[in-house]
């Protein structure tokens, strides 16, 4: 199927992604071994759906590998890539109001649940805050990787050692969260922007999922890119120095080493577009010719024409309304939300409203 010969503009509003979501909870396989047999199975599953299917796409959760994963901190400190640095100088700004339109009664304990917390390098600035209005504050990380949170741990603890640590390894998406209940205050974090890499639909589920475990006044804050101009929000998925091309074509890498696939990855390049019906970029790998590729241990052989693409990655960005709807639907009522100066990214503080 060639639907990128003659303009990107062919591709808006046909593709439709696979759910990103690894299909596979790796928290009772404690053994690295284990976990790799379980990941393999996955990509295999994965690749066997996303690759026969027309048009072609692979799950963005499949970027991740270490390889992958180190691609991603690059292009964090990239200057065209600006939701990392733009997210951290709104917290470092405002991290004692949100804590404070977050816990109203100071005399209840706080606890901060952080969902894909990763190496948690910018909750720490919440946890400061937090500190500094009581004296009895939990972190709860929670991150399908275990190696992610016990960084994550050691940085706060090593940091922050009042904190309390309750660090949960799973799956979010696949397997709802089910935390301890607590007496004092959760405020729950959900930053990075991660929710841009959802459906709309994915993203109420996770939100409404996490909503269940709250209870009437709990909140929760939100980090959205928003929509800007299209130069750049494209620059930000297709940087000068090709970090972005790198971490979309690692995934053809990891399908090599992981798969014994055997694909050229020079036969491919990277795309983004900007989907403004869709209000998301899209990013594609675009087989530059006519070729085979086989992918051994998913027993596939796939067919590319010139200029067939792999749909990779949705990455939505949100306007102040759609963040509302989103935050409404799911019951949240919102009690803040803090900018940067241009308005690039926002962060938003919702409260659960009762549920009578
Ligand atoms: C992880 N996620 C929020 C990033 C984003 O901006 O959608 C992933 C990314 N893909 C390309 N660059 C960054």
């Amino acid at each position: 199927m060639a639907v990128l010969r003659d303009s990107l503009g062919t591709l808006k509003g046909i593709v439709e992604m696979a759910t990103y979501v690894q299909a596979v909870d790796i928290r009772h396989f404690a053994t690295a071994d284990e976990r790799e047999a379980l990941t393999r199975e996955a990509l295999t599953r994965e690749v066997r759906r996303g690759l026969t299917a027309r048009p072609r796409s692979l799950s963005p959760w499949m970027f991740y590998d270490a390889e992958g994963s180190r691609l991603f901190e690059r292009i964090t400190t990239l200057s065209e890539y600006y939701p990392t640095r733009t997210e951290r100088a709104i917290l470092a700004g405002n991290a004692d109001a949100i804590i404070a339109a977050a816990h109203g009664d100071r005399s209840l304990p706080l606890r901060l649940v952080e969902l894909g917390a990763g190496t948690a390098s910018k909750t720490r600035i919440l946890l400061e805050a937090a500190l500094r209005v009581s004296d009895d504050v939990a972190y709860v990380p929670v991150d399908v990787c275990p190696d992610a949170l016990e960084l994550a741990c050691q940085n706060i603890a090593s940091a922050l050692p009042e904190v309390r640590l309750q660090p949960i390894v799973r799956n979010y998406v696949t397997h709802p969260l089910q935390l301890d209940s607590f007496d004092g205050t959760t405020l729950a974090l959900y930053i990075g922007t991660s929710i841009g890499n959802f459906s709309p639909q994915e993203a109420e589920l996770i939100l409404g999922n996490l909503c269940s475990q709250l209870q009437t006044g709990d909140a929760l804050l939100l980090g959205t890119d928003m929509v800007k101009d299209e130069r750049t929000l494209l620059a930000a998925y297709d940087d000068n120095d090709g970090i972005t091309a790198a971490f979309n074509l690692n995934l053809l890498h990891r399908l090599n080493r992981e798969l014994g696939a055997n694909f050229d990855a020079a036969r491919f390049r990277h795309r983004a577009l900007w989907n403004s019906a869709e209000s998301r970029i899209e990013m594609y790998l675009e087989s530059t010719r006519e070729q085979h590729v086989s992918i051994e241990h998913a027993d596939l052989d796939v067919h590319f024409v010139r200029h067939e693409t792999i749909h990779t990655e949705n990455s939505y960005k949100f306007t102040d309304r759609g963040i509302r709807n989103l935050l409404e639907e799911v019951g949240f009522a919102i009690r803040g939300a803090w900018k940067d100066s241009r308005g690039w990214y926002t962060l938003t503080l919702g409260c659960l409203r009762s549920r009578l």
